[in-house]
């Protein structure tokens, strides 16, 4: 396997929701063991420590509802910085914090692709499509605006300009199984692939994946992996703050993480909505680490390389 130089970098968000404990994350993923399960594998680990939002500036939206909008766009303008650079240095791994760090992680990657020329994918792994924008959404929370962002939605205005969109045919989403009306009603005008959990129960979660695969590799993407511990069942994964039922089996996402592996395609990571206080002795922050250890190599034995 080859030795990847991954970048651990801190982002203790929690503005994206009313909820607070996501803040906890990136401590709850050391504590659990992140950077030796890696370093174990073989890969080069460089601990970047948690890092600030930019200082914040006044902001406003029309919607009212929306919530701590300054924070989140001095998190958005600091983690797309954050990212772009290590996205040149090696593979990077945002140590969330909830999922509005991925405003920043993603547009950050996105900017790189750009400069690189080449395309940016996106494999969103969610219970929800986090496709609102500030004008859509009902909640106020900036958690489900980032795929909305990046793929350059109008209603970010306050928000630092992208500099460069995610074309929504390059977004692949898994997992789906709580989509608000508006997010469908833009759903159906996009070209995102969207698999919810009907579609995973009647063709399974390879099918699905390995077709967004072959689409990265036949473009020579760049392919940013957000993974949002809702993306779990519940039974699994208890540490969310939105706990959905119905979510993808330990099976399943040891899965995901094995065949991204294999693809040789994943160039950046978030994990993101970890709520360590409402965690049950670590289980959540445990599972996600050893997810972690599946998509960067960990494999129960070495089998020969075969094509399906
Ligand atoms: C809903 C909203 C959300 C969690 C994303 C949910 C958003 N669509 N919640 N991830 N945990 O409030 O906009
Ligand atoms: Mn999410
Ligand atoms: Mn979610
Ligand atoms: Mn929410």
């Amino acid at each position: 396997m080859t030795p990847r130089n991954c970048i651990l970098i801190g982002a203790p968000v929690d503005s994206g929701k009313r909820r607070r404990g996501c803040q906890m994350g990136p401590d709850a993923y050391r504590t659990a063991g992140l950077s030796e399960t890696l370093k174990e594998l073989g890969h080069n680990i460089r601990e970047l420590g948690n890092i600030q939002h930019a200082p914040l500036r006044e902001a406003s939206c029309e919607n009212e509802m929306v919530y701590a909008l300054s924070e989140t766009i001095g998190w958005t303008e600091s983690l797309a910085e954050s990212a772009a650079k290590a996205c040149g240095e090696g593979f990077p791994i945002f140590l969330g914090g909830d999922h509005s760090l991925s405003l920043g992680s993603v547009a950050g990657a996105a900017a790189y692709a750009a400069s690189v020329d080449r395309p940016l994918f996106v494999l969103w792994l969610d219970a929800h499509t986090d496709y609102h924008t500030p004008l859509t959404t009902g909640s106020g929370h900036l958690h489900g605006t980032p795929l909305g962002y990046v793929t350059g939605r109008e209603g970010f205005e306050a928000f630092p300009p992208l500099p460069a969109v995610v074309p929504t045919e390059n977004v692949c989403l898994l997992g789906l199984r709580s989509v608000d009306a508006a997010e469908s009603a833009a759903l159906q005008t996009s070209e995102m692939q969207a698999h919810d959990m009907r579609d995973i129960d009647e063709n399974g979660i390879a099918r699905p994946l390995k077709a967004f695969l072959d689409r990265v590799e036949n473009a020579n993407g760049l392919l940013h992996v957000s993974l949002d511990v809702d993306f779990l069942d519940p039974s699994i994964a208890p540490a969310v703050g939105t706990t959905v039922p119905g979510g993808a089996t330990y099976r399943e996402a040891h899965l995901v993480m094995e065949l991204l592996h294999d693809s040789e395609r994943v160039t950046s990571l978030d994990l993101v909505e970890l709520n360590p206080f409402l965690d049950e002795r670590g289980r959540t922050a445990n599972l996600m680490v050893e997810l972690t250890a599946s998509l960067l190599g960990r494999r129960v034995f070495d089998r020969p390389t075969r094509s399906y």
